[in-house]
């Protein structure tokens, strides 16, 4: 053997040596499950000051973990949201990311990196569970009947069981993997813009609704609740509202109970508090508020179900939970489900103004609690944070990287994610979802660039924060964005605007 082969061969046997090292560390790279809430704001939960809501399984993941104080989603809309988490790109980039209607097409085109193809990549098992609300196949409309593609699958997602778009619209049906579960295929499923076949609507059939609408949500009537859009068809898969949390939750809990040999990643996104609010029988009452109220005390129990299950397979320790939420809190968004009137003295958005729909920091700023006990020693950061960032730090957390190109808008803050670091982002950009304009904070300043369209949401009584001039809040001494002192402070004005451009341009 000459030098080179020995040498070669001591290498060798390193590299086995530390590779084992390397392999022990990989074993410990958490299992990954984010639980992301649906219209459920900064104030909603007793970990953030709600006294009339009680969550316990949500306070105690926040009690043992870290829980984040300036967590942001990075619109105050839904599919903007989800398009932003899962592929750590900003979605107002491209124009047709707003919130996906009945018939929307896949937003994220099959082979765009995302936090599901990554952890996949790493080795994970990767499942979607829930509220999906990012398009499905192609246009003019997915196959309904057919094989339903391309959706979760095709980016990154080993399985999937999901509801298409939102609970408030049509078609009313689970879809596992390709197809729509417990179809009859006799009874084919299609959706429409219009009423194809003159039914009976929630404007024909309005005194026979269990749930009043307020506005819109007046086409197809599914389980006695008005819907968005028509639907034909399926009349026996339908979804029950009221089930549909035992239903997701006991597809993760079969998830986690069958995947946990290897590393898994579960996106478990829930649908309450969105309307319309069908909380299960045994919730209704439990908290002052109504539905509303009590479809966040659904959710909490629902989060306390998926701890319980990675108890019971030994696996709560290595798991890193997020939670948070797609957007901030809205009251009536289209049924009258008197969540203005029994809201007493609740702040669904704690001390923030606005709440879905808005640029105002109760549209963005959302509960963010991070668990993993195997890592993270309990407390609060106040380090700002974005949900775009979750892709990029995910990624280190599992020890790996992100294919070139992709993602370009996360930032790896895992050291402050696990609390490690108290550094945060520099600045986070706040989106509405309603229009093109966008916020930016820094430190204690806030931005809010001129924009046209209504300040208030119609029936909604949702503040969107549009002006037509600029608008400068210091969040230090007006956490409630009341006073603007753009007038007075033209310099930081002209700071801001020129920060928000530098990144629409990058
Ligand atoms: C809006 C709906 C609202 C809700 C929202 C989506 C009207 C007037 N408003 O267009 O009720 O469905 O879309 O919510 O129809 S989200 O959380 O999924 O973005
Ligand atoms: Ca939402």
């Amino acid at each position: 053997m000459n030098l080179h082969c020995k040498a070669a061969g001591i290498a060798l046997a390193l590299l086995i040596w530390f590779g084992g090292g390397v392999n022990q560390m990989a074993a410990q790279r958490p299992n990954v499950v984010v639980i992301y809430a649906d219209d459920i704001g900064y104030g909603d939960f007793g970990c953030y000051g709600a006294k009339t809501i009680s969550t316990p399984r949500i306070d105690e993941l926040a009690a043992n973990g870290l829980r984040f104080t300036s967590g942001y989603a990075t619109s105050a809309t839904c599919t903007p949201s989800r398009f932003s988490i899962l592929t750590g790109d900003y979605s107002w980039r491209k124009p047709g990311r707003g919130i996906a209607p009945p018939n929307g097409a896949a937003l994220i085109q099959p082979g765009v990196p995302t936090i599901a193809s990554v952890l996949r990549d790493a080795g994970y098992r990767t499942a979607m569970i829930g509220k999906w609300h990012l398009g499905l196949g192609v246009p003019p409309k997915p196959d309904w009947s057919g094989e339903i593609k391309p959706g979760p699958l095709e980016v990154g997602f080993d399985e999937c069981f999901i509801m298409p778009t939102t609970n408030d619209r049509v078609p009313c049906v689970y879809v596992r993997d390709h197809r729509i579960v417990g179809l009859d295929p006799t009874d084919p499923v299609d959706v429409f813009d219009t009423n194809p076949d003159g039914q009976a609507t929630g404007v024909t059939d309005r005194d026979r609704l269990r749930v009043d609408w307020s506005h819109e949500h007046n086409d197809s009537v599914v389980n006695g609740i008005g819907r968005i859009g028509f639907m034909v068809g399926g009349n026996a898969c339908r979804w029950t509202d009221e089930e549909m949390a035992d239903t997701f939750v006991g597809e993760a809990r079969k998830f986690l109970k069958q995947n946990h040999e290897r590393p898994f990643f579960l996106f478990y996104s829930a649908h309450q508090a969105h309307v319309p609010r069908a909380p299960h029988p045994r919730f209704v009452g439990s908290t002052p508020h109504g539905p509303r109220g009590d479809a966040i005390a659904e959710f909490d129990w629902c989060v306390g179900q998926i701890v319980e299950e990675l108890r019971a397979n030994g696996q709560l320790d290595n798991t890193l939970i997020l939670i948070s939420s797609d957007n901030g809190p809205v009251l009536d968004d289209g049924y009258q489900d008197q969540a203005v009137e029994l809201l007493g003295e609740h702040r669904p958005a704690g001390p923030y103004r606005g709440g879905k729909y808005s640029r105002f920091e109760g549209g963005t700023r959302v509960p963010w609690i991070v668990h993993w006990p195997a890592r993270i020693k309990p407390g609060a950061s106040d380090a700002l944070i974005s949900q775009v960032d979750v892709l990029a730090s995910l990624a280190t957390i599992a020890g790996t990287n992100i294919p070139k190109g992709a993602a370009s808008d996360s930032l790896d803050l895992s050291a402050t994610l696990t609390g490690e670091s108290t550094q945060g982002r520099e600045f986070v950009v706040e989106h509405s979802g309603m229009a093109s304009a966008l916020a930016i904070r820094q430190g204690d300043w806030k931005y809010i660039e001129p924009s046209p369209g209504p300040a208030v949401l119609g029936g909604k009584s949702a503040e969107t924060a549009n002006h037509r001039q600029d608008q400068l809040y210091n969040l230090a001494d007006d956490a409630g964005e009341r006073r603007n002192v753009a007038r007075s402070h033209p310099a930081k004005v002209a700071e801001l605007k020129s920060l928000l451009a530098s990144v629409r341009a990058s």
